[in-house]
């Protein structure tokens, strides 16, 4: 039992010395940092002094920015295009097409839409125009097409599957 004290007054001595040396070399760097750091502001000073030369410098790029204001006059041509072509929403779904019967001539912008389930697509027929999407609209898809409509009768109907039989099929009057 003694011999075990001993050992652990011991340990406990190494111990105690230890964590003084390491107080102490802690100290010693603690020292040698602040003496080292003492030196560096002088250098540090010297070196940011040109970097507030450099902000000054910013402002006159600033001053270009303002001049491309006249953006306005990019909007000035869609007016002119709007009252040319005239636009048409489509719905599709099963099976019908909802659209107007009768529409002006000229050129026209179809915005079909599939409100459906279901693939479909939109063709329109008549005056020696037929156009089609090259690819079926899938369920919530939106596509446009552009037709330049003459005056005279047109069959508009969806060419998927048996969809025409169905009900997706319509005469459309163009009017000048
Ligand atoms: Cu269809």
């Amino acid at each position: 039992m003694n011999g075990k004290n001993q050992l652990v007054a011991q340990w406990n001595a190494d111990n105690r010395m230890r964590r003084a040396a390491a107080r102490l070399s802690l100290l010693l760097a603690l020292l040698i940092t602040v003496t080292a750091c003492g030196q560096m502001p002088g250098e540090v000073q010297e070196t940011a002094s040109p970097a507030p030369l450099y902000d000054g410098a910013s402002p006159s790029p600033g001053a270009e920015e303002t001049t491309p204001s006249p953006g306005a006059e990019e909007a000035t041509p869609s007016p002119e295009a709007a009252g040319d072509v005239e636009t048409v929403e489509v719905g599709l779904t099963e099976f019908e097409i909802n659209m107007p019967s009768s529409l002006p001539a000229g050129p026209t912008t179809f915005n079909v839409t599939n409100n459906g389930t279901v693939e479909h697509n939109f063709e329109v027929e008549g005056q020696g125009i037929e156009k089609v999407f090259d690819q079926n609209l899938q369920s919530g898809e939106t596509k446009t097409m552009q037709v330049d409509l003459q005056p005279g009768t047109y069959q508009v109907y969806c060419p998927v599957a048996n969809h025409e039989e169905l009900g997706m099929t319509m005469e459309l009057t163009v009017t000048e």
